[in-house]
């Protein structure tokens, strides 16, 4: 199972392992930040029949490679909106047309197409990737009935979440693969998960990594606020959610982490109603990597392309 390394792609994998226990699985996801794989570390890591790829929108040429090079069976589990590849078997309502909101997350896919009994993984799914607007979905009855029984609150779980999701933004690659472990291990308990003594540091180094990260000086301008910064962690879409609000929520909000090691920056623009399409079209346009959903686009460019970047798109943003 290749999945994505946050906490959906974490307990997609889990309930896949889980479903498919009589036969031996192994986990695998791809390096943190990274939308593709290296044939040749799959192939490194044994010989597969079957290869499933849960709640990660790899490139098509990179499937296909996968699939040349392994001969294995391909079967793609998401929620993602994707294209179609032939060949490849792909489970996923998104791409059948259906309203995306329907579909929060991979583990609902699962969970509906395996006909499964509500678990734990398959909550967690459901929170890492709506958070708060869970609770104006219809599956919201759900997860309100699996912590009733539980004796658990929101903000049990939604800690979970954050615990689960450490291990990525602390860049654990391994830490990833080893949760989806530790979910099997104490499937259904998520008492003994959130006790996880590495998951706790990962959070309080998180933490403090934030506020330092947080501090000005900052451009706010127009209601635009655009911070830069240098992290050796994932936390761009957390410092920019905490510039969002100070009392009041700002326009748009435009984070900028030049990686320390490397010549690339990642942008995470944040914005009520923005709409990514334009965005990410013109970032693409220019060859950089880019992603986004309502309200927000996340960006991957040169260190020295940023600052004429974020003026295009700050123009962009405005001409609506
Ligand atoms: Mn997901």
């Amino acid at each position: 199972v290749i999945h994505h390394w946050d906490t959906d792609g974490i307990s997609s994998a889990a309930i896949l392992a889980e479903a498919l226990k009589d036969v031996p699985v192994q986990n695998f996801t791809p390096p943190i930040g990274e939308y593709a794989v290296a044939e040749s570390e799959i192939s490194e890591r044994g010989r597969f029949k079957s290869i499933i790829i849960a709640d990660l929108c790899l490139p098509r040429e990179n499937i296909l490679k996968i699939k040349e090079t392994t001969k294995a069976e391909l079967t793609v589990f998401d929620h993602h909106v994707q294209e179609d590849i032939p060949d490849i078997a792909h489970i996923n309502p998104a791409h059948l047309g259906r309203r995306r909101g329907d579909w929060p997350s991979t583990t609902w896919v699962l969970h509906k197409f395996l006909s499964l009994k509500l678990c734990l993984p398959t909550v967690l799914g459901l929170i890492g990737d709506m958070e708060e607007k869970v609770k104006e979905t219809e599956m919201f009855h759900d997860v309100q009935r699996y912590m009733d029984e539980g004796g658990l609150t929101f903000e049990d779980l939604l800690t979970l979440t954050e615990l689960i999701d450490s291990n990525y933004r602390v860049s654990d690659r391994s830490g990833v693969e080893e949760a989806v472990r530790e979910l099997l291990k104490h499937w259904n308990d998520p008492k003994s998960l959130m006790r996880k003594e590495k998951w706790r540091r990962n959070v309080e180094e998180l933490k403090a990594e934030i506020d330092a990260q947080l501090n000005p000086p900052w451009k706010d301008e127009n209601g635009v606020l655009i911070h830069r910064m240098s992290s050796k962690y994932n936390i761009i879409s957390k410092v920019a959610r905490k510039l969002a609000w100070e009392g009041v929520e700002r326009k748009l909000v435009i984070v900028v982490n030049d990686d320390p090691t490397g010549r690339k920056s990642r942008i995470y623009i944040r914005g009520k109603h923005l709409e990514p399409h334009k965005l990410v079209g013109f970032a693409r346009s220019h060859g950089y990597s880019a992603g986004g959903k309502i309200g927000v686009v996340g960006v991957v460019l040169p260190k020295g392309e940023v600052e004429a970047f974020i003026s295009e798109a700050v123009r962009l943003v405005r001409v609506k």
